[in-house]
């Protein structure tokens, strides 16, 4: 049987796929013309919710409720969605093979397509602590988050395991996030994690400290310093213990990893320029190969307003690369361009009634401000960061939509600031001239 062929293909059905199928559509799509490859079994969604709304203990979010593009408040698609555009949305299909020369892909099935553009959108996957080679680690009972049915998983997992203890090894986002629903959820919950303070690679000591006291008061147990070198296990292969260089060993009767995230390269790798653990791409997310595009999670693109090139792991530039690259396939065809991607970076993350968002870059020096009082009742407080006289980034907690806005227009203008302890005492005010 001859392959099938479509004009464009995405591989993997993520937050980059969902938004990108969206400005297709947007941009004018012919009915067959887009194929989606999956190895989801369910339509792209909303990743974010995954460490949130889906594991509270009552009024869980659930799909159809937070497929794409609900997030950034667009219409949800559900797979029906794809159907009436003409998109043909491959699900439960594994991409084994690209070939970029012949620009082929082969599924795990062995099934062969070929197209004329690729857009790859694969992610990330989570870091395994078996990896490093740490005893026990692949035990029943203990979990990792990225995709749905891992989320479903857990949510069985504490539902057994109600009033149990659950121990989180990693004091990232997935540790911060996963640590609040367990709690939520009724476990007895202890982090584990081997720096100084949580959230490393943004926090400063000081916005740490305000986050560890705050899961402290609400009665999780946190533990930092120590790293973990292996696991008890029961007679039935369950995760019983969590043990640590300290000599400590804590029960658990679920474990929670969260140690980082690894960029899937494995289809384009050797084929296209990679950088920075992912792929190098322009301000147009196109790759050293002029019919391949790479979004997401795993496109090194130059961020403008920093002359830097960068991956970012967030969902804001997850939605942002997917709509652009389509964009500058859409302008080329019709031998037009666009303006190449000019980015401002922007995280966010919400646990209990606890909500934070971020702008820019964490360089140079941490200007906390509003910090002292700051409690569970009343945490509005925030942090510039400033370098070279210049403000880089701009953290936020608790602020309203418009008090958010101001954070990312003042990261956007980086103006310079006169002494750090008139920024420290303007606080909110010195964001709300820009
Ligand atoms: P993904 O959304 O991960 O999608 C990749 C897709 O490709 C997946 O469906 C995967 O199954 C599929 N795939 C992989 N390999 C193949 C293959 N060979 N063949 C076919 N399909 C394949 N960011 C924030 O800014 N704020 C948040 O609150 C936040 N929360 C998060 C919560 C969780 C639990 C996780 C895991 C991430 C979170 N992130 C958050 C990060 C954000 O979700 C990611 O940066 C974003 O999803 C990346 O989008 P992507 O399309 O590149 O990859
Ligand atoms: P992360 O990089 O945010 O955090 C990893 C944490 O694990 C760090 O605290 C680090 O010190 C610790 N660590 C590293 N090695 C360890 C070890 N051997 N033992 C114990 N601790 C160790 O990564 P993550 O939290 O796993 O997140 C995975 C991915 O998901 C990332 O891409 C992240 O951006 C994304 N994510 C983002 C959000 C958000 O933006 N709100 C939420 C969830 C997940
Ligand atoms: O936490 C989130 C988030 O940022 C999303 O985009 O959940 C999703 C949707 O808002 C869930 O509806």
């Amino acid at each position: 049987m001859a392959e099938k062929s479509y004009k464009y293909v995405i591989v993997g059905g993520g937050v980059a796929a969902g938004y990108a199928a969206r400005e297709f559509v947007k941009q004018g799509l012919k009915a067959g013309e887009l194929a989606i490859f999956s190895a989801e079994k369910v339509a792209p969604y909303e990743r974010p919710a995954l460490s949130k709304g889906y594991l509270a203990p009552e009024g869980a979010a659930r799909l159809p409720g937070f497929h794409v593009c609900v997030g950034s408040g667009g219409d949800k698609q559900p797979p029906e969605w794809y159907a009436e555009k003409g998109i043909d949305l491959h699900l439960n299909t594994q991409v084994s093979m690209v070939d970029v020369q012949q620009k082929s892909l082969t599924s795990l099935a062995g099934v062969s397509y070929r197209f004329s553009i690729l857009i790859l959108a694969t992610g990330s996957t989570f870091t395994k602590l078996s990896e490093s080679g740490v005893p026990g680690a692949d035990a029943r009972g203990i979990y990792y988050l990225r995709v749905i049915d891992e989320a479903d998983a857990l949510v069985a997992a504490m539902k057994a395991k109600k009033d149990g203890a659950a121990v989180v090894v990693g004091g990232g986002y997935i540790g911060m996030e996963l640590a609040a629903c367990l709690c939520l959820n009724g476990l007895k919950v202890t982090m584990v994690y081997p720096k100084p303070f949580c959230m490393p690679r943004l926090f400063t000591a000081d916005l740490a400290s305000f986050y560890e006291g705050y899961y402290e008061g609400k009665g999780i147990t946190i533990l930092k310093g120590p790293k973990t070198t292996g696991f008890e296990i029961d007679a039935t292969g369950h995760v019983k213990a969590v043990k640590l260089d300290d000599g400590s060993v804590v029960p658990a009767d679920i474990v929670v990893v969260g140690v980082g995230a690894k960029p899937l390269v494995g289809l384009l790798h050797g084929q296209v320029v990679e950088d920075k653990g992912g792929f190098k791409v322009d301000g147009f997310f196109r790759t050293s190969a002029p019919h391949v595009y790479v979004v997401g999670d795993l496109a090194a693109f130059p961020l403008k307003m920093f002359c830097d090139i960068r991956r970012v792991e967030h969902v804001d530039h997850a939605r942002k690369s997917g709509i652009h690259a389509v964009q500058a396939i859409k302008a080329a065809e019709e031998g037009k361009t666009i303006p190449e991607y000019d980015y401002l970076p922007y995280f966010y993350s919400r646990a209990f009634e606890l909500s934070w968002q971020f702008y820019g870059d964490n360089v140079g020096e941490g200007i906390t401000w509003g910090r002292e009082g700051a409690c569970a009742a009343k945490s509005k407080f925030g942090t510039y960061w400033v370098k070279d006289g210049k403000i880089m980034g701009a953290f936020l907690e608790g602020g309203t939509p418009e008090e958010n806005k101001m954070m990312a227009n003042v990261a956007k203008a980086q103006p310079c600031v006169g002494s750090n302890d008139e920024l420290c005492a303007a606080g909110l005010s010195f964001a709300a001239k820009f």
